[in-house]
Protein backbone atom coordinates (compact mmCIF):
# COMPACT_ATOMS: atom_id res chain seq x y z
CA UNK A 1 0.00 0.00 0.00
CA UNK A 2 1.32 3.39 -0.84
CA UNK A 3 2.68 5.42 2.33
CA UNK A 4 1.26 8.72 3.19
CA UNK A 5 2.73 10.70 5.88
CA UNK A 6 2.11 14.52 6.82
CA UNK A 7 2.42 16.24 10.09
CA UNK A 8 1.07 19.89 11.73
CA UNK A 9 2.36 22.03 14.81
CA UNK A 10 0.93 22.89 17.48
CA UNK A 11 2.51 26.14 17.31
CA UNK A 12 -1.26 27.85 17.28
CA UNK A 13 -4.77 27.39 16.65
CA UNK A 14 -5.77 25.00 14.00
CA UNK A 15 -7.38 27.40 10.93
CA UNK A 16 -9.09 27.17 7.89
CA UNK A 17 -5.93 27.24 5.81
CA UNK A 18 -4.66 23.54 7.46
CA UNK A 19 -7.99 22.29 7.22
CA UNK A 20 -8.56 23.08 3.58
CA UNK A 21 -4.72 22.93 2.47
CA UNK A 22 -3.66 19.82 4.45
CA UNK A 23 -6.38 17.62 6.74
CA UNK A 24 -9.30 17.59 4.00
CA UNK A 25 -6.82 15.67 2.04
CA UNK A 26 -5.34 13.35 5.20
CA UNK A 27 -8.47 12.34 5.91
CA UNK A 28 -9.15 10.91 2.86
CA UNK A 29 -5.89 9.13 2.63
CA UNK A 30 -6.90 7.04 5.66
CA UNK A 31 -9.26 5.03 3.76
CA UNK A 32 -6.97 4.46 0.43
CA UNK A 33 -2.96 4.63 1.97
CA UNK A 34 -1.17 3.44 4.72
CA UNK A 35 -0.90 6.59 6.70
CA UNK A 36 0.86 8.32 9.17
CA UNK A 37 0.18 11.85 10.87
CA UNK A 38 2.33 13.15 13.22
CA UNK A 39 1.71 16.42 15.99
CA UNK A 40 4.89 17.69 15.11
CA UNK A 41 5.66 19.18 18.67
CA UNK A 42 9.31 19.50 18.69
CA UNK A 43 9.22 22.06 15.11
CA UNK A 44 6.66 23.73 17.18
CA UNK A 45 9.85 24.54 19.86
CA UNK A 46 11.97 26.53 16.68
CA UNK A 47 10.10 29.74 18.21
CA UNK A 48 9.68 30.18 21.78
CA UNK A 49 6.96 28.69 23.17
CA UNK A 50 5.03 28.92 27.09
CA UNK A 51 5.38 25.09 28.22
CA UNK A 52 1.95 24.99 29.79
CA UNK A 53 0.35 26.40 26.34
CA UNK A 54 2.42 24.18 24.49
CA UNK A 55 1.36 20.97 26.34
CA UNK A 56 -2.69 22.29 25.77
CA UNK A 57 -2.85 23.11 22.55
CA UNK A 58 -0.84 19.92 21.62
CA UNK A 59 -3.79 18.15 23.65
CA UNK A 60 -6.36 20.39 21.90
CA UNK A 61 -5.14 19.69 18.36
CA UNK A 62 -4.98 16.25 18.52
CA UNK A 63 -8.01 16.19 19.40
CA UNK A 64 -9.24 18.74 16.72
CA UNK A 65 -7.98 16.21 14.08
CA UNK A 66 -9.64 13.35 15.38
CA UNK A 67 -12.86 15.49 15.11
CA UNK A 68 -11.68 16.38 11.66
CA UNK A 69 -12.03 13.05 10.79
CA UNK A 70 -9.28 11.19 11.40
CA UNK A 71 -9.67 7.47 12.66
CA UNK A 72 -7.11 6.26 14.76
CA UNK A 73 -8.24 3.11 14.32
CA UNK A 74 -7.42 3.27 10.17
CA UNK A 75 -4.22 5.86 10.52
CA UNK A 76 -1.40 6.02 12.71
CA UNK A 77 -1.24 9.21 15.06
CA UNK A 78 1.31 10.08 17.14
CA UNK A 79 3.79 12.93 18.82
CA UNK A 80 6.49 13.74 17.08
CA UNK A 81 8.69 13.60 20.72
CA UNK A 82 7.06 10.58 22.09
CA UNK A 83 9.30 8.39 18.64
CA UNK A 84 13.02 9.66 19.42
CA UNK A 85 13.99 8.32 16.11
CA UNK A 86 12.88 11.35 14.69
CA UNK A 87 15.87 13.72 16.04
CA UNK A 88 18.46 11.06 15.57
CA UNK A 89 18.00 10.50 12.02
CA UNK A 90 17.42 14.27 12.17
CA UNK A 91 21.20 14.62 12.98
CA UNK A 92 22.06 12.55 9.79
CA UNK A 93 20.17 14.41 7.15
CA UNK A 94 22.01 17.99 8.96
CA UNK A 95 25.40 16.08 7.62
CA UNK A 96 23.86 15.23 4.38
CA UNK A 97 22.33 18.99 3.55
CA UNK A 98 24.28 21.98 3.03
CA UNK A 99 24.31 25.56 4.37
CA UNK A 100 23.42 27.10 1.24
CA UNK A 101 20.63 24.38 0.33
CA UNK A 102 19.19 25.45 4.34
CA UNK A 103 19.83 29.08 3.66
CA UNK A 104 17.88 29.22 0.78
CA UNK A 105 14.50 27.85 2.23
CA UNK A 106 11.87 30.53 1.99
CA UNK A 107 10.03 29.70 5.28
CA UNK A 108 13.18 30.02 7.16
CA UNK A 109 13.64 33.68 5.61
CA UNK A 110 10.47 34.89 6.38
CA UNK A 111 10.47 33.54 9.99
CA UNK A 112 13.64 34.93 10.81
CA UNK A 113 13.21 38.33 9.43
CA UNK A 114 9.76 38.65 12.11
CA UNK A 115 11.76 36.40 14.81
CA UNK A 116 13.51 38.74 17.83
CA UNK A 117 15.73 35.44 18.46
CA UNK A 118 16.83 33.20 15.61
CA UNK A 119 17.47 29.82 16.57
CA UNK A 120 19.64 27.34 15.53
CA UNK A 121 16.71 24.90 15.18
CA UNK A 122 14.56 27.58 12.94
CA UNK A 123 17.55 27.45 10.60
CA UNK A 124 17.72 23.23 10.28
CA UNK A 125 14.08 22.39 10.81
CA UNK A 126 13.97 21.49 7.27
CA UNK A 127 16.44 18.75 7.60
CA UNK A 128 14.12 17.69 10.83
CA UNK A 129 11.13 17.65 8.49
CA UNK A 130 13.19 15.68 5.60
CA UNK A 131 13.49 12.82 8.54
CA UNK A 132 10.37 13.08 10.24
CA UNK A 133 9.22 11.88 5.97
CA UNK A 134 11.94 9.36 5.15
CA UNK A 135 12.09 7.76 8.91
CA UNK A 136 8.22 6.32 7.08
CA UNK A 137 9.29 4.85 3.71
CA UNK A 138 7.02 7.65 2.64
CA UNK A 139 5.59 7.89 -0.92
CA UNK A 140 3.47 11.11 -0.82
CA UNK A 141 3.37 13.87 1.30
CA UNK A 142 0.24 15.54 1.00
CA UNK A 143 0.51 19.13 2.48
CA UNK A 144 -0.38 22.87 1.00
CA UNK A 145 1.95 24.66 -1.38
CA UNK A 146 3.90 26.82 1.12
CA UNK A 147 5.52 23.17 2.06
CA UNK A 148 6.47 22.17 -1.53
CA UNK A 149 10.30 23.77 -0.93
CA UNK A 150 10.68 21.53 1.99
CA UNK A 151 9.43 18.34 0.86
CA UNK A 152 11.73 18.96 -2.45
CA UNK A 153 14.89 19.36 0.01
CA UNK A 154 13.73 16.00 1.60
CA UNK A 155 13.73 14.67 -1.82
CA UNK A 156 16.99 16.14 -2.68
CA UNK A 157 17.80 14.54 0.59
CA UNK A 158 17.24 11.29 0.35
CA UNK A 159 18.82 10.66 -3.27
CA UNK A 160 22.18 12.54 -2.04
CA UNK A 161 21.99 10.17 1.21
CA UNK A 162 21.15 6.91 -1.73
CA UNK A 163 23.93 8.03 -3.66
CA UNK A 164 26.71 8.18 -1.48
CA UNK A 165 25.40 5.10 0.51
CA UNK A 166 25.68 3.63 -3.10
CA UNK A 167 22.45 1.74 -2.40
CA UNK A 168 18.41 2.50 -2.14
CA UNK A 169 18.50 3.36 1.86
CA UNK A 170 15.82 6.00 1.79
CA UNK A 171 12.45 6.40 -0.18
CA UNK A 172 12.43 8.98 -2.08
CA UNK A 173 8.55 11.16 -1.44
CA UNK A 174 6.84 13.07 -3.16
CA UNK A 175 4.51 15.93 -2.85
CA UNK A 176 0.31 15.50 -3.06
CA UNK A 177 -0.74 19.41 -3.60
CA UNK A 178 -4.40 20.14 -4.12
CA UNK A 179 -5.78 21.89 -6.76
CA UNK A 180 -8.07 24.06 -4.68
CA UNK A 181 -7.42 25.62 -0.91
CA UNK A 182 -3.62 25.03 -1.46
CA UNK A 183 -2.92 28.33 -0.37
CA UNK A 184 -5.58 29.84 1.86
CA UNK A 185 -4.81 33.44 2.38
CA UNK A 186 -5.51 36.25 4.61
CA UNK A 187 -8.32 37.61 4.91
CA UNK A 188 -7.13 41.25 5.87
CA UNK A 189 -3.65 40.44 3.90
CA UNK A 190 -4.50 38.38 0.52
CA UNK A 191 -0.92 38.97 0.00
CA UNK A 192 0.12 36.73 3.09
CA UNK A 193 -0.99 32.72 3.42
CA UNK A 194 -3.25 32.27 6.50
CA UNK A 195 -1.18 31.56 9.35
CA UNK A 196 -1.43 30.16 12.88
CA UNK A 197 2.04 32.28 13.87
CA UNK A 198 1.08 35.80 12.33
CA UNK A 199 -0.56 38.25 14.69
CA UNK A 200 -4.08 38.46 12.42
CA UNK A 201 -7.41 37.68 14.33
CA UNK A 202 -9.16 39.14 11.81
CA UNK A 203 -7.82 37.71 8.65
CA UNK A 204 -7.78 34.14 9.78
CA UNK A 205 -10.74 31.75 10.10
CA UNK A 206 -10.15 29.20 12.81
CA UNK A 207 -11.50 25.91 13.06
CA UNK A 208 -12.85 26.86 16.10
CA UNK A 209 -14.52 29.92 15.48
CA UNK A 210 -18.41 30.68 16.03
CA UNK A 211 -20.82 30.92 13.57
CA UNK A 212 -21.16 35.29 13.82
CA UNK A 213 -17.42 35.40 13.95
CA UNK A 214 -17.03 33.92 10.63
CA UNK A 215 -19.61 35.71 9.14
CA UNK A 216 -18.16 39.16 10.34
CA UNK A 217 -14.21 37.93 9.52
CA UNK A 218 -15.93 36.79 6.09
CA UNK A 219 -18.03 39.90 5.60
CA UNK A 220 -14.87 42.42 6.06
CA UNK A 221 -12.29 40.47 3.83
CA UNK A 222 -10.33 42.59 1.97
CA UNK A 223 -11.53 42.67 -1.76
CA UNK A 224 -11.24 45.46 -4.30
CA UNK A 225 -13.18 48.31 -6.10
CA UNK A 226 -14.17 47.38 -9.07
CA UNK A 227 -16.94 44.59 -8.04
CA UNK A 228 -16.07 42.42 -11.01
CA UNK A 229 -15.83 38.84 -9.42
CA UNK A 230 -13.20 36.47 -11.72
CA UNK A 231 -10.73 34.13 -10.38
CA UNK A 232 -7.54 35.72 -10.71
CA UNK A 233 -5.57 35.07 -7.48
CA UNK A 234 -2.35 37.85 -9.30
CA UNK A 235 -4.46 40.63 -10.02
CA UNK A 236 -7.33 39.65 -7.69
CA UNK A 237 -5.95 38.17 -4.48
CA UNK A 238 -8.65 39.02 -2.09
CA UNK A 239 -11.85 37.96 -4.18
CA UNK A 240 -9.68 34.74 -5.88
CA UNK A 241 -9.17 33.86 -2.11
CA UNK A 242 -12.90 33.86 -1.32
CA UNK A 243 -14.16 32.01 -4.58
CA UNK A 244 -11.02 28.96 -3.08
CA UNK A 245 -12.54 29.39 0.10
CA UNK A 246 -16.15 28.50 -1.12
CA UNK A 247 -14.74 26.19 -4.22
CA UNK A 248 -12.46 24.13 -1.58
CA UNK A 249 -15.36 23.40 1.10
CA UNK A 250 -18.10 22.90 -1.33
CA UNK A 251 -16.01 20.36 -3.74
CA UNK A 252 -16.34 22.85 -6.67
CA UNK A 253 -13.99 24.82 -9.13
CA UNK A 254 -13.27 28.41 -7.80
CA UNK A 255 -13.16 29.32 -11.68
CA UNK A 256 -16.76 27.61 -12.20
CA UNK A 257 -17.99 29.50 -9.52
CA UNK A 258 -16.96 32.78 -10.51
CA UNK A 259 -19.07 32.81 -12.96
CA UNK A 260 -22.16 32.54 -10.83
CA UNK A 261 -21.53 35.89 -9.04
CA UNK A 262 -22.04 39.55 -10.38
CA UNK A 263 -21.23 41.20 -6.95
CA UNK A 264 -18.75 40.91 -3.80
CA UNK A 265 -21.92 40.30 -1.23
CA UNK A 266 -23.33 37.29 -2.64
CA UNK A 267 -20.17 35.86 -2.86
CA UNK A 268 -19.15 36.50 0.88
CA UNK A 269 -22.36 35.70 2.35
CA UNK A 270 -22.26 32.17 0.21
CA UNK A 271 -18.58 31.56 1.00
CA UNK A 272 -19.28 32.43 5.06
CA UNK A 273 -22.46 29.70 5.37
CA UNK A 274 -20.28 27.06 3.58
CA UNK A 275 -17.14 27.50 6.05
CA UNK A 276 -19.86 27.41 9.07
CA UNK A 277 -21.75 24.21 7.45
CA UNK A 278 -18.25 23.11 7.44
CA UNK A 279 -17.01 23.21 10.50
CA UNK A 280 -19.99 22.70 12.03
CA UNK A 281 -19.76 18.75 12.48
CA UNK A 282 -16.11 19.49 13.61
CA UNK A 283 -16.68 21.50 16.13
CA UNK A 284 -19.49 19.31 18.03
CA UNK A 285 -17.07 15.91 17.71
CA UNK A 286 -14.45 18.71 19.13
CA UNK A 287 -16.65 19.58 22.44
CA UNK A 288 -16.92 16.03 23.29
CA UNK A 289 -13.47 14.78 22.84
CA UNK A 290 -11.47 17.64 24.33
CA UNK A 291 -12.80 16.87 27.71
CA UNK A 292 -11.58 13.04 27.66
CA UNK A 293 -7.65 13.76 27.84
CA UNK A 294 -7.41 10.37 28.38
CA UNK A 295 -8.29 8.61 25.71
CA UNK A 296 -6.03 11.36 23.37
CA UNK A 297 -3.36 10.20 25.76
CA UNK A 298 -3.91 6.79 24.85
CA UNK A 299 -4.43 7.45 20.98
CA UNK A 300 -1.09 9.61 21.11
CA UNK A 301 0.70 6.49 23.33
CA UNK A 302 -0.73 3.75 21.22
CA UNK A 303 0.11 5.87 17.61
CA UNK A 304 3.65 6.21 18.98
CA UNK A 305 4.44 2.16 19.36
CA UNK A 306 2.88 1.68 15.73
CA UNK A 307 5.68 4.69 14.37
CA UNK A 308 8.41 3.08 16.12
CA UNK A 309 8.28 -0.24 14.80
CA UNK A 310 8.91 1.40 11.52
CA UNK A 311 11.14 4.54 12.46
CA UNK A 312 13.49 1.99 14.36
CA UNK A 313 13.31 -0.43 11.24
CA UNK A 314 14.34 2.52 8.96
CA UNK A 315 16.88 4.21 11.41
CA UNK A 316 18.43 0.95 11.99
CA UNK A 317 19.24 0.34 8.12
CA UNK A 318 20.24 4.07 7.98
CA UNK A 319 22.99 3.47 10.58
CA UNK A 320 24.38 0.46 9.11
CA UNK A 321 24.78 2.65 5.99
CA UNK A 322 26.67 5.36 7.49
CA UNK A 323 29.09 3.04 9.17
CA UNK A 324 27.66 3.39 12.50
CA UNK A 325 27.56 0.19 14.61
CA UNK A 326 24.67 -1.38 16.63
CA UNK A 327 24.00 -0.92 19.91
CA UNK A 328 24.25 -3.60 22.47
N1 LIG B 1 -2.75 29.16 4.39
C1 LIG B 1 -2.64 27.86 4.11
N2 LIG B 1 -3.29 27.35 3.03
C2 LIG B 1 -3.19 26.03 2.72
N3 LIG B 1 -2.49 25.13 3.47
C3 LIG B 1 -1.85 25.60 4.56
N4 LIG B 1 -1.08 25.00 5.50
C4 LIG B 1 -0.67 25.93 6.40
N5 LIG B 1 -1.15 27.14 6.08
C5 LIG B 1 -1.88 26.98 4.94
C6 LIG B 1 -0.77 23.58 5.51
O1 LIG B 1 -1.15 23.06 6.79
C7 LIG B 1 -0.28 21.99 7.12
C8 LIG B 1 0.20 22.13 8.53
O2 LIG B 1 0.92 23.34 8.67
P1 LIG B 1 2.01 23.49 9.79
O3 LIG B 1 1.39 23.84 11.06
O4 LIG B 1 2.83 22.30 9.91
O5 LIG B 1 2.99 24.50 9.23
P2 LIG B 1 2.86 25.84 8.60
O6 LIG B 1 2.82 25.69 7.13
O7 LIG B 1 4.01 26.58 9.10
O8 LIG B 1 1.46 26.41 9.12
P3 LIG B 1 1.12 27.76 9.72
O9 LIG B 1 -0.32 27.73 9.98
O10 LIG B 1 1.60 28.86 8.88
O11 LIG B 1 1.86 27.75 11.10
P4 LIG B 1 3.07 28.60 11.55
O12 LIG B 1 2.60 30.01 11.39
O13 LIG B 1 3.27 28.19 12.97
O14 LIG B 1 4.24 28.29 10.68
C9 LIG B 1 0.87 22.00 6.11
O15 LIG B 1 0.67 20.97 5.17
C10 LIG B 1 0.74 23.34 5.44
O16 LIG B 1 1.15 23.30 4.10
Amino acid sequence: MVRSFSGIQPSGDLHLGNLLGAITRWVQDQHTHDAVFCVVDLHALTLPQDPAVLRERTVSLTALLVACGLDPGACTLFLQSHVPEHTRLAWLMECTASFGELSRMTQFKDKSARAEFISAGLFTYPALQAADILLYDTDVVPVGDDQRQHIELARDLAQRFNSRAGQDVLVVPKHVIPPVGARIMDLQEPGNKMSKSLESPQGTILVLDDPKAIEKKIKRAVTDADNEVRFDPEAKPGVSNLLSILGAATGRDPSALAGEYDMYGPLKADAAEAVVELLAPIQARYAELVRDTGTITSILHTGAAKARSVASATLARVHDAVGLLPPG
